[in-house]
């Protein structure tokens, strides 16, 4: 049995395993939770993150606006399921010449000793890594960007590794990149980035065009856990799924088990139809270190937001039963 290592969360949005179902992830009875017009001008709310916040959970959403103009959004619940999302986007405060807003989308975020890091998909001649962080979720500070145009799903470790902040991410190009693999990086000061390490790449079947790190990885005593998206390109089009890896904890470029099979994918309507059909796009996951319960977040066909459940075993025990 691995053992989350981390905070519990006794409070996280659960429901049990329904009977017969045999796979190790299963969604919400009452999925979408978030439904595209969470906002007055919301055209879709999805790929977005929560953490526990206070006595709930707060967040940060991707909402693209009825001009199609993609955007972050700060957001709040009681309980994880039911969110209130402001109605402006975030204003970051910082260097004028960083926080002017191409796009922004596909937002991750990580407590580090007790402050919240956001890194998203940030345009800036092109799609590079940005970062940002706030104490409180009313006001943001937005740091250098990562990395040079072109990369996207920069995704923070929730600690430093040997003494560095780590972030894994997926160089890309300016378009819907037909290639994409994970790498590591680490940074003394969440400034300067480097040393650069090569993590896993694409492999046969559902994740043989392109994959990216979703939500943040979760630490347990048997390496980091990290939930990812992976991409085929079909005769209809790219379908995004997810799968799960572990990660050495002191060399996290270091790949100890990686799922064949995939762990979640387009099977619903809501992920099925919508502005892009066959879409299921993780980007967080609260964890219960106390039960091993993980609740994932996701993005569903572009268009709306799910949560589906699982535990710290029923992935580890995927990963031997189905090894890469
Ligand atoms: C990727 C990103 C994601 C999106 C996915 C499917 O390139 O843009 O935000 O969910 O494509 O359209």
């Amino acid at each position: 049995m691995a053992k989350i290592i981390g905070k519990p969360l006794p409070n996280i949005p659960w429901e049990d395993k329904p009977a017969g179902y045999n796979a190790p992830v299963w969604r919400y009875s009452k999925n979408p939770i978030i439904g595209r017009h969470a906002i007055p001008t919301s055209n879709s709310v999805f790929n977005s993150a929560v953490v526990p916040f206070g006595n709930g959970f707060a967040g940060v959403f991707r909402c693209d606006s009825r001009a199609l103009e993609m955007n972050i959004y700060a957001g709040f619940s009681d309980d994880g399921i039911n969110w209130t999302i402001e109605h402006e986007p975030i204003v970051f405060e910082g260097d004028p010449y960083v926080t002017r807003c191409e796009y922004r989308y596909d937002p991750r975020v990580c407590e580090i000793d007790g402050r919240y890091y956001i890194t998203w998909c940030n345009g800036y001649h092109g799609p590079t890594i940005g970062v940002g962080y706030t104490d409180d979720f009313k006001t943001f500070y937005q740091l250098e960007n990562a990395f040079l145009p072109y990369n996207r799903n920069g995704v923070l470790f929730p600690r430093k590794i040997n003494g560095k902040y780590a972030m894994l991410s997926r160089p890309s190009d300016t378009g819907h990149t037909a290639f994409g693999d994970i790498f590591y990086s680490e940074s003394p000061d969440m400034i300067y980035w480097g040393r650069h390490r090569f993590v896993m790449g694409r492999r046969g079947g559902w994740q043989s065009l392109k994959i990216g790190a979703g939500p943040v990885p979760i630490e347990t005593d048997e390496g980091w856990l990290l939930i990812y998206h992976g991409v085929i390109l079909t005769c209809n089009g790219y379908v995004y799924r997810v799968g799960c890896a572990l990660l050495d904890l002191d060399e996290p470029w270091k790949v100890k088990m990686r799922s064949k099979h995939y762990i979640l994918g387009p099977e619903e309507i809501y992920e099925l139809a919508g502005d892009v059909p066959n879409v299921t796009f993780p980007c967080a996951a609260l964890a219960d270190a106390d039960t091993g319960r993980i609740a994932i977040y996701y993005g569903c066909a572009d268009s709306v937001t799910g949560i589906a459940f699982t535990t710290v075993d029923e992935l580890i025990e995927h990963m031997k039963k189905y090894p890469m």
